[in-house]
């Protein structure tokens, strides 16, 4: 899976690219994240690739011409190559909400261009022409698409079979089983005033097993009760798991 990003802040790509599980997948070969500054793309000597909103208001709204430049770059490097781009994705408020069922879709993917947002708005003329579909990590306002295109490709590349150690398989992660996970603990057996749950310390497996997935479905459930209902369509609880959520109802 290879990632071409389009930014006028290449430099943070670099928390992705250097630090630890996608670090690894990049020093692997397991994926690439190329990035292209769209500046570079600009037409005139001051290197402009914003400008005022027709209608007026305030901020400003990136050019056309750069991006459509910066795009057809990266299309050129493709076919120089002998293959074929994948589809552009535009990181934006706009776009439908971000999850782990886009993560494993866009897994599918050979390439993924993305192209991120700076100022107030992009042309609505180059999304018409250029962008397949858009993507908004959630309902709140971050400052640049380039935070949420590294927490899209981060989502995705711990997917890659063998970006993960084998003790954490992407499998056991939270949400692939729907709901929250259980609570952990680690040395010393009592810390403060606090001592690990006796069932962790006893050695008894099946007895494990049932406490952490009655501890996930407690937290789900006062939490995230959205989760429980979701988990439950989608035939992921069982009647064990239902009798058990009986019990914190009351
Ligand atoms: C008042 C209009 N604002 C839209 C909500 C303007 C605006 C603010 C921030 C336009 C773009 C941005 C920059 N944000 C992104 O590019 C972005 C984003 C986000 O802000 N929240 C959630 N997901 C995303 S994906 C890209």
């Amino acid at each position: 899976m290879d990632f071409d990003v389009l930014t006028l802040f290449p430099e943070m790509f670099a928390a992705l690219t250097q630090y630890g599980v996608t670090g690894r997948a990049c020093e692997q070969r397991l994926t690439s994240v190329t990035t292209w500054n769209i500046r570079d793309f600009s037409e005139d000597s001051r290197k402009t690739v914003d400008d005022r909103a027709y209608g007026g208001g305030p901020g400003m709204v990136m050019m056309a011409k750069p991006l459509d430049s910066c795009l057809e770059a990266v299309g050129r490097s493709h076919l120089n190559r002998g293959i074929n781009p994948g589809p552009v994705c535009l990181l934006s408020p706009q776009g439908e909400p971000f999850s782990q069922k886009l993560a494993t879709d866009i897994l599918n993917y050979r390439q993924l261009t993305l192209i991120c947002g700076r100022y107030e708005a992009i042309d609505q003329r180059f999304i018409d022409d250029k962008v397949d579909f858009e993507i908004s990590i959630g309902d709140f306002v971050v400052s640049g698409g380039e935070l949420p295109a590294m927490i899209l490709m981060d989502a995705v590349i711990r997917l890659i079979p063998g970006a993960l150690g084998d003790e954490d398989s992407a499998l056991q992660d939270s949400f692939m089983n729907g709901l929250l996970d259980h609570p952990h603990y680690t040395r010393p057996e009592v810390y403060g005033n606090k001592s690990v749950p006796d069932v962790l310390l006893g050695g008894h497996h099946a007895k494990i097993i049932d406490w952490r997935r009655q501890k996930s479905l407690e937290l789900t459930f006062k939490r995230r009760p959205d989760l429980i209902i979701k988990a439950r369509a989608n035939g992921l609880l069982s009647p064990k798991d239902e009798a058990f959520l009986k019990t914190l109802k009351s």
